[in-house]
């Protein structure tokens, strides 16, 4: 029934269930209700269940309204129920004290524009920083999932670090993922619901989505949807400095994209017989394939020659016969901190997760004048989708060089060792694993001198702060050897600085 009392639609069911039909989607009326309200009867004088509230929310209706009905067919009492106002509770749905229908004397134009008004009102309460983002977190932990606190702080620093505000978050614990939704049906009419009256412009998934789900989602949510490899991607955007660098994050976008990419009339390609592949039947969607698959070929050309470029320099450092260092290590760990550190330079560090994106080279003087080429990359987070990894492999080149990796660890973060675990993973996958390696526990300057020790002891690591200079000796102490194994059989020191 629509606000002025017209029927515009007449369902009929049975017993157990009536099908709704499919209401076009309501367009440009943000913070504004449907404008419909359903009204039906429960034929065993049941309240208003689940499903019925579920349908509220996601259908953005004006009221549910149920008449429960006795064994004559004569109504009994009407119950409903209308979506809440933001207010400091959380709560989605609110479901009113039944009355017989003949009880109802309120005028429902007045009470809905109210409670319409009530929402705005409540949305416009809410406040954000200057011209930040929006967003709505979706926490979903899968089966006993004793990694979920970690991902999640991380998913708050990633959120961070992409200058997205996190208005609230939405938790669900389940066994399996929903094939359809990631979450359950309820979850995600408490999200569309939740998302709607706080104004989000995101709604960022901790995990990453199926292209299925991504598209089942963004039916019933406005806001855009985000999922992790996607955080990361826009972070590894915002980063990009060099040319290199932004092609490789266009391409990794551009192939993270593109099997998500929504639209309808699939079952139309087999329809399509043109020659060069653009016959008559070729739906809009197919032409934004093609178009993005034509991109992500120049994009590898392009690239192609750049990689061509940095192997020629590569070539030729190589005849210089420099040793060559590569830190590496989780992102945010110091590591261009290090290098500054070490070779006195002035990188960019940031509190931030993937600050560096482009990998720089430095020169470090050892000791007898030797010198020693090192090189900072991007850092490793953990589950990082394969594809995303293959489209920073030319940067990732750099490592494959080093005669000695030096793998910075914060030593402050809670889940240090897990973090080194994802970093060797990461070098496993990448071949890298045979290359000699000297840990880093860094950022000791915050922790207790004996506290740091033992750490360092237990995982095999040298204690340092690359902020304040202690223990850089050490690491060069242990580095000679690594970097100059000829020179160390020969019983040379390698210490520096007088350590
Ligand atoms: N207290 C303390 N902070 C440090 C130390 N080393 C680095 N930091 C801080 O940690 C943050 C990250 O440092 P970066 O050097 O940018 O870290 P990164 O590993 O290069 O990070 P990404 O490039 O983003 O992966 C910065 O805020 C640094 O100031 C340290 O020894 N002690
Ligand atoms: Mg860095």
């Amino acid at each position: 029934m629509s606000r002025n009392g017209d029927v515009e639609y007449v369902m009929v069911g049975d017993a157990l269930r009536i099908q709704l039909p499919d209401f076009k989607r309501v367009r440009g009326g943000t913070g504004r209700f449907r404008g419909l309200r359903c009204i039906h009867t429960h034929l065993r004088g049941e309240s208003l269940t689940r499903d019925d509230l579920t349908d509220l929310a996601l259908l953005r209706l004006d009221a549910m309204v149920v008449i429960q009905v006795d064994e004559a067919g004569l109504p009994e009492l009407a119950e409903y129920a209308s979506l809440r106002p933001p207010d400091a509770s959380g709560e989605t749905v609110e479901v009113y004290t039944p009355l017989p229908p003949s009880r109802f004397d309120f005028d429902f134009l007045e009470w809905i524009e109210a409670l319409e008004d009530r929402f705005a009102e409540g949305q416009r309460g809410i406040h954000v920083d200057g011209a930040q983002d929006r967003a709505i977190l979706v926490e979903v932990a899968l089966g006993p999932d004793p990694g979920a606190e970690e991902r999640l702080a991380e998913m708050r620093e990633l959120a961070r670090t992409a200058g997205v505000a996190i208005l609230d978050t939405v938790r669900q614990q389940r066994t399996r993922a929903d094939p359809r939704y990631l979450v359950g049906r309820g979850k995600i009419q408490e999200l569309v619901v939740r998302a709607w009256q706080l104004g989000a412009d995101l709604v960022i998934f901790d995990r990453d989505l199926t292209p299925a789900q991504i598209r089942h989602i963004t039916d019933l949510v406005e806001s855009r949807i985000v999922d992790r490899s996607q955080l990361i991607l826009d972070i590894f955007a915002q980063h990009a400095q060099t040319r290199e660098g932004r092609l490789q994050v266009e391409l990794a976008q551009l192939r993270y994209r593109l099997p998500r990419l929504v639209g309808r009339g699939e079952s139309m390609s087999r329809l399509a017989g043109g020659i060069g592949g653009r016959g008559p039947g070729e739906t809009k969607l197919e032409v934004d394939r093609r178009r993005v698959r034509d991109h992500i070929r120049r994009l590898e050309r392009a690239l192609a020659t750049i990689s061509r470029r940095r192997e020629t320099r590569r070539a030729k450092r190589k005849r210089e016969g420099l040793p060559v260092l590569s830190i590496v290590g989780y992102t945010n760990a110091g590591k261009s901190t290090l290098l500054n550190r070490l070779t006195r330079s002035k990188v960019h560090t940031a509190d931030q997760l993937f600050a560096t994106l482009d990998s720089s080279s430095r020169r470090l003087r050892f000791p007898r004048e030797r010198d020693v080429i090192v090189t900072d990359t991007v850092g490793f987070i953990r589950d990082l989708p394969p594809d995303l990894v293959a489209g920073f492999r030319s940067t990732l080149e750099e490592i494959q060089d080093a005669n000695v990796l030096l793998h910075v660890a914060d030593a402050l973060n809670p889940s240090v060792e897990s973090h080194i675990e994802s970093v060797r993973e990461t070098l496993r996958g990448l071949g890298l694993a045979e290359k000699p390696e000297l840990l880093i526990l860094n950022k000791c300057d915050q922790l207790d001198p004996t506290e740091a020790k033992a750490l360092a002891e237990s995982l095999g690591g040298v204690a340092v702060s690359a902020l304040t200079g202690d223990g850089i000796e050490a690491i060069l102490y242990c580095l000679g050897p690594l970097v100059f194994p000829e020179a160390s059989r020969l019983g040379t020191s390698f210490a520096a600085g007088g350590a």
